[in-house]
């Protein structure tokens, strides 16, 4: 019997030792560990995360931390993560084959996974702030969300595997109260670990803590966030969740993992097209950024239109689950029956995606999780310029989510609002 060793974070120098033995690893950069080269590379909020190169290979080494690395030991955060990590992302390999990394091992007690090594991947968020377009992100990001959002819900599952695994993912506890107060509760009042670009944005955001409505409507989107277990949710889709190269698209960090609604993966993602699409000004040097500002919405557009397609021709397809069952609409020769119900379940989806986005924006500028779009601004006036206008950008989509009917709508809001003099 194999004796289970007691968690230990993995360092540069012991990470050799401690996994020279491992196969999985081994079989992939080889054998000999004096010439393995590691390095630490976690840019993240919560996790080490490990590049090691040997004479045969690279591999990820990804091991969660018993506490939240951005803020230290004083806020714990239990090692499962990584067990919700590794099983989310076997599913979405299974349901949306080629579009995460490869795993190559998985060992719980030590709460690392270890996975294929994306090269010449960089972060998606790195790429938009360099101002680089990529061809294929719309449509793999709308394909990858379509897939894994309807193959894990009542639409498709046999209901009892399911449930089954809802009562896993429901285990993730810790990560979900972190969405549940970091995203649609502290921006929304003066919370111990909020920050903001200040004084300069001061007004504004008394402003929106004092906006009734945008209150109501941030507990609204949470009620759902929290109520509505419709499928097994990304959870953390946002643009430091993706790797790209000019061809490949690759989702990673899947480990906020839990059932929840369907417009929560997609209003999270296009919510960050939109706050980069606001944060180009502040990278504009000699470089004029009017194509990238073009280049996004474009993206937003037919990452949506994507998103639908597929998700209806699935709904045509695959509808398998005991959700709109054939039995009743297609079986009986009731095509539009079932074209109706479609209609329906997309406009639920399109109308919670615009509150979710709206409420990502405000979380990334008000709350404790900035990005990197806005707080690599280095003038805090001009970044307080982008910053403000995406706030108002996140409060029009939040509060007014049921009267816009078009992606067209929400960025031609975006474009005026990018013209107006916001601050
Ligand atoms: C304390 S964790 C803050 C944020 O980092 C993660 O990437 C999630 O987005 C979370 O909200
Ligand atoms: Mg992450």
């Amino acid at each position: 019997m194999t004796q289970k060793l007691p968690f230990e974070a993995l360092s540069v120098e012991t990470l050799p030792t401690r996994l020279g033995a491992n196969d999985a690893l081994t079989a992939k950069i080889g054998k000999d560990t004096s010439r393995w080269k590691v390095r630490e590379v976690g840019d993240g909020n919560l996790n080490l995360v490990f590049i090691v190169e040997g004479e045969t290979g690279a591999a990820v080494v990804k091991q969660a931390l018993p506490y939240v690395r951005l803020v230290g030991d004083s806020w714990p955060l239990p090692l499962k993560r990584s067990f919700f990590e590794y099983h989310a992302l076997t599913r979405q390999e299974a349901r949306a084959p080629g579009s995460v990394p490869a795993i190559y091992h998985f060992d719980e007690g030590q709460a690392l996974i270890i996975m294929e090594y994306l090269s010449p991947h960089i972060i998606l968020r790195r790429a938009l702030i360099e101002g680089r377009q990529l061809p294929n992100i719309a449509r793999d990001i709308g394909l990858f969300m379509a897939c894994t959002l309807f193959r894990g819900s009542d639409l498709s599952m046999v209901t009892k595997d399911r449930k089954a695994d809802l009562a896993l993912f429901a285990d993730n506890v810790e990560l979900c109260d972190i969405t549940e107060n970091l995203v649609f509760s502290d921006p929304y009042f003066d919370a111990k670990m909020n920050r903001h670009t200040s004084p300069q944005l001061d007004s504004l955001v008394a402003e929106l803590r004092a906006d009734r409505d945008l209150k109501v409507e941030a507990q609204r989107l949470k009620h759902l966030f929290a109520a509505n277990a419709e499928t097994l949710l990304h959870g953390d889709l946002h643009s430091g969740s993706i790797m790209v190269t000019d061809q490949e698209t690759r989702m990673i960090d899947p480990e906020f993992a839990f059932y929840g609604p369907m417009a929560f993966d997609v209003g999270m993602l296009l919510a960050n097209f939109w706050m980069s699409f606001f944060s180009q000004s502040g990278h504009e040097q000699t470089d004029k950024r009017d194509a990238m500002r073009a280049y996004l919405l474009d993206v937003v557009v037919e990452t949506w239109a994507v998103f639908r397609t597929e998700f209806a021709h699935l709904w045509r397809t695959e509808r398998s689950g005991m959700l709109y069952q054939k039995s009743l609409f297609e079986d009986q020769g009731d095509l539009l029956g079932a074209e109706q119900a479609l209609d329906h379940v997309l406009h639920s989806i399109w109308t919670d995606l615009l509150g979710f986005a709206g409420i990502e924006v405000h979380r990334r500028i008000l709350g404790l999780a900035h990005n990197a779009d806005f707080e690599t601004i280095a003038d805090e006036d001009m970044r307080a310029r982008c910053e403000a206008k995406a706030l108002k950008f996140g409060r029009h989509l939040a509060v007014n989510r049921r009267q816009i009917h078009s992606i067209d709508e929400v960025n031609t809001l975006a474009a005026l609002i990018e013209r107006e003099n916001s601050i």
